[in-house]
């Protein structure tokens, strides 16, 4: 092996030896091939890597084909999906049952939840997606899990504010996440994307503040130089649970858009949900291809302020606005 490979390098090969998810041992192939040093003695061993990320691909790619199943996949539903994350015990089950239909097993004794159980959360006229997540646990966590949360569109990390530190048991989840190559951030910045660790938006859920023992609600975001923002909740007496359906629909940064057919009145419909920043074309798109081709007008009545003014296609929508759509 070349002498002069970094640390940064071995580390990777370090822990491609630990990981058994072929998945993440391609995306770990591929930041080991990033790392290497580019120069004439290390050509053999680009080629290797190059080799070995191919032959993983390949792989990884008939699975999908032959509906290999990854274990742990939650189809998603409504506008979002948020996984509930965080150590056994920490009250993740008990937070579903309390926010949606589901009826997940509740006890006090760890590792209850062994499989993703989603559920849904209404917020006014849209669903969200919640779902119970398998404990977090350096040392039972299946690996493929991870490939769930890299999928999900917010983390919600679970803390039990009545555990002596909960400070650390914070920063021990930040860590696995970042050893698995998914960084919790507070908010999502554009990024290149090409690079194999993603980051995640997440938020921490204090829970059970109703114990005597738990450690004062605020104790969390005075500790270290945790950045991710902090709900005090208790998943026993409800307590902070009723604004969070609303905080994780902002949180998604989505847009509902209602539609009016010309000449008629406005009949309040299931929305259509488009990100944060889309335009009067990217609705019309959402509606139907048609639609977009042969777009000639809108009229746009939006938060009480406009009243059925035209709109060009460039214009970004805002929540609650309500499009009237002329076609050709
Ligand atoms: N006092 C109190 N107990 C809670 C709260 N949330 C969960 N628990 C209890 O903590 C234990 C573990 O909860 P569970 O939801 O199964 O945790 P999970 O392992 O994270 O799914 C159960 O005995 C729950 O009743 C809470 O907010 N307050
Ligand atoms: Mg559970």
């Amino acid at each position: 092996m070349p002498a002069n490979l970094s640390p940064e390098y071995l580390r990777l090969d370090e822990r491609l030896r630990q990981v058994r998810d072929p998945q993440e041992k391609l995306v770990i192939l591929r930041e080991m091939l990033a790392a290497i040093p580019k120069h004439k003695g290390t050509d053999k061993l680009q080629a290797d890597l190059k080799r070995r990320i191919s032959k993983m691909e390949e792989g990884v790619q008939q699975r999908a084909k032959r509906g290999g199943r990854d274990p742990f996949h939650v189809p998603r539903e409504g506008i979002g999906q948020v996984l509930l994350a965080g150590a056994p015990n920490a009250g993740k089950s008990s937070l579903l049952s309390k926010l949606t239909n589901a009826t997940p097993a509740v006890a006090g004794y760890p590792f209850t939840t062994h499989q993703p159980l989603p559920g849904m959360v209404a917020y006014e006229d849209v669903q969200i997606q919640l779902v119970d997540m398998p404990p977090l646990s350096r040392d039972y966590t299946e690996a493929a899990l991870f490939n769930t949360y890299r999928v999900g569109d917010i983390i919600l990390l679970v803390i039990d504010m009545s555990d002596p530190d909960p400070a650390v048991v914070v920063q021990e989840c930040i860590d696995l996440f970042d050893e698995h190559l998914i960084h919790l951030v507070p908010h999502l910045v554009d990024s290149a994307g090409n690079l194999s660790t993603i980051e995640k938006q997440a938020l921490i859920l204090a829970n059970k503040i109703d114990l005597a023992g738990a450690s004062a609600p605020g104790r969390l975001a005075e500790a270290g130089d945790l950045e991710l923002p902090v709900l005090n909740c208790s998943a026993e007496t409800g307590e902070g649970l009723a604004g969070l359906p609303e905080r994780l629909f902002h949180e998604l940064r989505l847009v509902r858009v209602y539609t009016k057919k010309p000449g008629k009145k406005f009949v309040r419909d299931a929305p259509f949900v488009l990100p944060e920043g889309s335009t009067v074309l990217d609705v019309a798109r959402a509606i139907h291809k048609d639609f977009a081709d042969g777009l000639r007008s809108v009229r746009l009545w939006g938060s009480g302020k406009h009243d059925g003014i035209p709109a060009p296609r460039d214009h970004i929508v805002a929540d609650g606005d309500i499009l009237e759509i002329h076609t050709r």
